[in-house]
């Protein structure tokens, strides 16, 4: 989605596009990852909130496809089964949402975006990721974020399929940044030379969103 598709943007668009300019929860601290696990003005919660747009887009499994493409030698597109033929890991992670939640210790079953990056080898020239997902969210990463040791597309969390409401049958998980970044109901991967800001990064959210600096919003 774009401002030219989205011409009137919901409630929660708007109330978090002015949070971005007031500058809503910032404490305006920062901190590292190996000294403070919960990152500067986060507070723990035990369940796990639902967030998205338009809510639960309708996903039949046999159309399921994951498309990958772009500025890698490999393009390739996978139907369900070919998808979970591919080198499954488990990683267990924090998440932390912008709006100040945290949640510890989730364990995420998938497909390692270290071992995609083996199938796909990105082109020399490509240096940033597009996430397009089924409810047309979009978001992107640097290459190199993208590529971190603990990020993965994962179908399963806690032992059991990854819930439609969180993103099932397969989001991505990007621990190390803010949870926007983490693409629920992944549709498409789409490797560049150029970066392309998503859809919460063209209101007023920070391009990259590192929890320990505090990146909430873009600094314009
Ligand atoms: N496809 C899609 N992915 C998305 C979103 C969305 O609206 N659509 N929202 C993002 C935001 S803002 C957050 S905080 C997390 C929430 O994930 P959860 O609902 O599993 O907690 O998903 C991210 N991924
Ligand atoms: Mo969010």
């Amino acid at each position: 989605m774009n401002d030219e598709t989205d011409p009137s943007p919901s409630k929660l668009t708007r109330s978090k596009q002015r949070w971005a300019k007031e500058g809503r929860f910032l404490t305006g601290r920062t901190a590292r990852p190996e000294e403070e696990r919960l990152p500067p003005g986060q507070h723990l919660t035990r369940d796990w909130p639902i967030l998205d747009l338009t809510g639960t887009p309708d996903i039949l499994p046999e159309r399921w496809r994951l498309q990958v493409t772009g500025a890698v030698e490999n393009p390739v597109i996978w139907d369900w089964a070919q998808f979970l033929a591919q080198p499954q890991t488990t990683f267990v992670s924090d998440i932390h949402c912008v709006t100040t939640w945290s949640r510890y210790d989730n364990r995420w079953e998938g497909l390692a975006t270290r071992d995609l990056l083996e199938v796909v080898r990105p082109k020399p020239n490509s240096g940033f990721v597009v996430l397009h997902s089924f409810d047309n969210y979009t978001t992107n990463l640097s290459l190199e974020d993208f590529a971190a040791e603990d990020a993965l597309l994962a179908h399963r969390w806690s032992d059991a399929p990854l819930a439609a409401d969180h993103g099932g049958p397969l989001r991505l998980v990007v621990p190390h940044l803010y949870f926007w970044k983490s693409a629920k109901w992944l549709r498409k991967i789409e490797f560049l030379g150029k970066d392309a800001p998503g859809y919460w990064e063209v209101r007023g959210y920070h391009n990259r969103g590192d929890p320990w600096q505090e990146q909430r919003y873009s600094d314009d």
